[in-house]
């Protein structure tokens, strides 16, 4: 398969600008997950959404990003949360049990709360995949993907609202 084509990228138009955005991020492997913050703030940023609209908020490690996800998503506050963290394998003993609690609750939360929740959270063998999936501008970063990800399911969500 061609590099990058396996991605999903950003429909053509799409525009952020007036939608709030949470961000829950883990404060576990702190220096990986900051390089995916700077990744959703670039994302978020491209596609026009301002600083002032997005919220950010810290927990402990990604085993509590759901948590937090769903109190944002339930606050009226946000139109989708963006969840960045990081589970590395070979640090983590019960790696399973984290990285599968994290991302079935965090598609639990989007499911039952209709607020788009997307998934920016890397699960990886070594800290080397995780600095290869978090990387500067023009490389691969998955918290810039998951800010567009948020905006794109964002809008969805406005189209196809009941009423
Ligand atoms: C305990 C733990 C471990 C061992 N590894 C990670 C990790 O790699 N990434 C992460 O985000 N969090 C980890 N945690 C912390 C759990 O997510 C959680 O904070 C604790 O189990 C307390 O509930």
């Amino acid at each position: 398969m061609a590099e990058g084509t396996a991605r999903a990228g950003a429909p053509d138009g799409l525009d952020g600008s007036g939608l709030r955005i949470g961000v829950v991020r883990a404060r576990w492997n702190a220096p990986i997950v900051e390089r995916l913050a700077d990744g959703v703030a670039r994302g978020l940023k491209a596609l026009g959404v301002v600083a002032d609209d997005v919220v950010e908020v810290p927990v402990p490690g990604s085993f509590e990003i759901p948590f937090a996800a769903r109190a944002l998503a339930t606050s009226g506050r946000v139109d989708a949360v963006v969840c960045i963290g990081a589970v590395i394998r070979g640090e983590t003993t019960h790696y399973d049990i984290v990285a599968g609690e994290c991302a079935a609750g965090v598609q639990q939360v989007q499911l039952t709360t209709g607020v788009p929740v997307a998934f920016g959270v890397l699960t990886t063998e070594d800290e080397a995949q995780a600095l290869a999936r978090s990387q500067e501008p023009g490389g691969h970063n998955v918290g810039e993907e998951a800010a567009m990800v948020a905006v794109e399911m964002a809008r969805i969500a406005q189209r196809h609202a009941p009423g």
